[in-house]
């Protein structure tokens, strides 16, 4: 398992449920935390720097060389969208828990992506076809959608190297700085022009395939609660997306994984405007932090259908459209304070009580006592509940997080608290700008 905290402990649970026997990994840092204490080994591949660690590829394949460790599932982050990581595990005969490495490298740059996407027939946001080549043609591409458009470095992602253009004669000096900044953040100054999506919802769509020609979707979640693309609240199905868009966004996301050969989890990325219409943002070829809320309303461990296709057989989800049932809710309680601009804020834990208790599910990389690194990323625990409809998910969820208690460090629990008695959250009204209206410096 090359990764830590919470998505360790989760994927060592479908390992040990299929019988299969599991290696941790862990830095200086982690020699107490949850995830070794949980596998069957532990090997230790370096000093707390995450590049001198989870992110350090020799230091990772000796662990799996030493202890005659037979594949690698890279979670989410660190190295689970590096296609070199994954031809680097091939080259050493460990078989990497993920997509084929040609599939991580196309969908990794979003300029291409969104090239193959079009030839695939999955729809993308009226703009450029590929970088913007000249000012002629990123003035007629503009005119043409008509304004705002939105400028988008093309190695960028995650909200990074973006800018909204509102007026004509703004243009060509909003494509000037994008590009600098594109330059000097991603070594490649690249840009491209999307027409702008007024508070669009973020939906993506799960997707499952095996190398069997096998490729099934499991329905939507809703992420457009977050901050600085950092996504904090997610759920199951959304409130946005009836029977006929998802079938059309499935077969969008089906058509999307077709076109690069995938097989392993990944998820869709699509941006759902006011009218319905829907566009493909970028694709995901890992497991993601939300996959909990697609398995509590499909009843499938979407980790262990990735250990079976990893081992050479075919997904287990049965034949036809898989049926979803209630409704889902996670939140992301993270190590930062909302109230400094979502600020880490690293601690020892003095006190932590989880909620538990009928259909709530808390996946946690921590435990009192331990002490939050501020090396790594934020995120704590998961709160996921599970309820007949959203009243009642939502419901569940308050109660969860009352019972919910950390000391030593601030989190996110009050914010999510806020979350469920705000009428707007209640009701479904939600975008991918709400958490920026409410909350100073979301
Ligand atoms: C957009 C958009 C509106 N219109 N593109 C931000 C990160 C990048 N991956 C895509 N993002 C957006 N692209 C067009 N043409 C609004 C956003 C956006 C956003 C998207 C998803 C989730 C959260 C977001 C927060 C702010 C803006």
């Amino acid at each position: 398992m090359a990764n830590r905290g919470e998505i360790a402990v989760r994927v060592m649970r479908a390992a040990r449920e299929l019988g299969i026997k599991t290696v941790a990994v862990y830095s200086e840092a982690d020699k107490d935390a949850l995830h070794v204490e949980y596998a069957d080994e532990a090997f230790p591949i370096g000093p707390a720097p995450a590049a001198l660690s989870y992110l350090h590829i020799p230091n990772i394949i000796n662990a799996a060389v030493q202890t005659g460790a037979e594949a690698i599932h890279p979670g989410y982050g660190f190295l689970s969208e590096n296609h070199h990581f994954a031809e680097v595990c091939a080259t050493w005969h460990l078989t990497f828990i993920g997509p084929p490495p040609a599939a991580i490298e196309q969908m990794g740059v979003k300029a291409q992506a969104r090239q193959l996407m079009q030839r695939a027939g999955v729809p993308v946001v009226p703009g450029t076809e590929g970088p913007v080549t000249s000012l002629e043609e990123a003035r007629a591409t503009a005119d043409a959608i008509g304004y705002p458009v939105m400028v988008k470095a093309s190695f960028g992602g995650g909200g990074r190297g973006i800018r909204v253009v509102e007026r004509r004669e703004e243009l060509e000096e909003a494509l000037e700085r994008a590009s600098r900044e594109a330059k000097s953040a991603f070594g490649q100054g690249d840009v491209y022009l999307e027409k702008y999506l007024h508070n669009p919802r973020h939906i993506e769509i799960q997707v499952l395939a095996d190398a069997h020609g096998r490729i099934v979707t499991l329905g939507e979640r809703e992420s457009s609660i977050q901050r600085r693309r950092q996504k904090l609240l997610e759920e199951a199905p959304s409130v946005a997306v009836n029977e006929d868009l998802r079938r059309r966004m499935s077969e969008a996301a089906v058509r999307a994984a077709a076109a690069v050969g995938y097989t392993s989890a990944g998820t869709l990325e699509f941006l759902l405007d006011q009218d319905g219409s829907f566009y493909f943002m970028e694709m995901n070829t890992r497991i993601q932090v939300e996959h909990p809320v697609t398995e509590m309303v499909t009843g499938i461990d979407i980790v262990k259908e990735q250990l079976c296709v990893a081992a050479g057989y075919p997904l287990t989800v049965p034949e036809g459209p898989v049926a979803l049932r209630g409704w889902s809710i996670e939140c992301r309680i993270n190590a930062e304070d909302p109230a400094q601009g979502f600020r880490p804020s690293p601690g020892r834990i003095s006190r932590w009580r989880e909620p538990g208790g009928p259909w709530v599910r808390v996946d946690a990389g921590m435990r009192e006592g331990l002490a939050v690194q501020s090396f790594y990323d934020s995120l704590l625990a998961k709160v996921v509940t599970w309820g007949r409809d959203r009243a009642e998910a939502v419901a569940r969820m308050r109660r969860a997080l009352a019972e919910f208690e950390v000391e030593g460090v601030k989190t996110t629990l009050d914010l999510h608290r806020r979350l469920m008695e705000d009428e707007d959250f209640q009701a479904g009204r939600i975008h991918v700008n709400f958490l920026a209206e409410r909350v100073p410096g979301a």
